[in-house]
């Protein structure tokens, strides 16, 4: 239908935009970054969320562009905020979230494309972070895990989102180039409920556990109650993310935000 015949187009007519939600450091409140979300701004339909239209891009193939453009744009947008941040630099520079589909990451482009994206924003790939779902990785042989250990050594974080919904397999952790889990928001939305489930608290505490004893940082979703933050807060979890913060919104925002608590 209408949307199929106007993908294509979309990305030439630039009617895609960024919207950028807080990671917040736990222990001190303090914004240390953001998620980039991409919107589709349609001429007929309004704002349309990714859920809209990445999976018809991964379908036809638009996404490896789209994915590029997404890329390119938050990691100028880093770049950008840094430069308005200089006084606080203390906290180190804004980092930037991007999510990949998996189609990017059997794209043959993906290592060499991120490089140059950075070299020309003249951005530090610690200040990038690509979150890949698990189960993009499930199963994952060494062809699929290359480009991303590489991106790895260069310095770029990997993240796993939506940690927990799948089929986790804890043992394969190791193996994988990640260095931060993303909690699934629906761990975070058992802790709603006053007192929260025990069960789910000694989950959130073991993956916590695990995590830290493999190096990795933890990062919470959907975050929408302080009594939640502090919950996840005592859990161990480092950063989180969630409406509670702030909805996902125009960089300005993020911007004033950082600023609030530098
Ligand atoms: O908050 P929102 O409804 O925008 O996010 C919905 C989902 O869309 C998120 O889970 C996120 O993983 C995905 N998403 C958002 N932006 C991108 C993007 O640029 N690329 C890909 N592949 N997925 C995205
Ligand atoms: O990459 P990921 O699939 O996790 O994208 C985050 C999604 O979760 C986006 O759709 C975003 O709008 C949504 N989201 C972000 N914060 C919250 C929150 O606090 N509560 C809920 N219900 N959804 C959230
Ligand atoms: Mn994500
Ligand atoms: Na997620």
């Amino acid at each position: 239908h209408g949307l199929t015949t106007a993908l294509p187009t979309a990305l030439e007519r630039g009617e895609f935009f960024i919207e950028y939600q807080p990671l917040v450091h736990l222990g001190d409140g303090s914004v240390r970054g953001a998620e980039a979300l991409v919107r589709w701004l349609h001429p007929q339909h309004g704002v349309l969320g990714p859920d809209r239209f990445i999976p018809l891009a991964e379908h036809t193939g638009l996404i490896v562009p789209l994915g590029r453009w997404v890329l390119e744009e938050s990691v100028r947008q880093a770049r950008e905020w840094r430069e308005l941040h200089g006084g606080a630099e203390a906290l180190g520079p804004l980092r930037i979230n991007v999510n990949l589909s998996p189609c990017q990451l059997t794209h043959p482009g993906l290592v060499q494309d991120t490089v140059d994206i950075l070299e020309r924003a003249g951005v530090e790939p610690h200040a990038l972070c690509l979150e890949v779902t698990e189960s993009a990785l499930i199963g994952a042989d060494d062809d699929l895990l290359k480009p991303l250990r590489r991106l790895a050594e260069m310095g770029v974080d990997i993240a796993l989102d939506d940690f927990g919904t799948g089929y986790s397999n804890l043992a394969n952790l190791r193996r994988l180039p990640v260095s931060i889990l993303k909690l699934d928001r629906s761990f975070t939305q058992s802790m709603q409920q006053f007192p929260a489930d025990p069960v789910d608290l000694k989950i959130v505490e073991g993956i916590v556990s695990l995590a830290h004893s493999l190096d990795l940082a933890v990062t919470v979703e959907g975050v929408e109650t302080g009594a939640q933050a502090e919950q996840l807060r005592t859990l161990g979890c480092d950063t989180a993310q969630g409406w509670y913060y702030a909805r996902p919104g125009p960089p300005e925002r993020l911007h004033e935000l950082a600023l609030v608590d530098a």
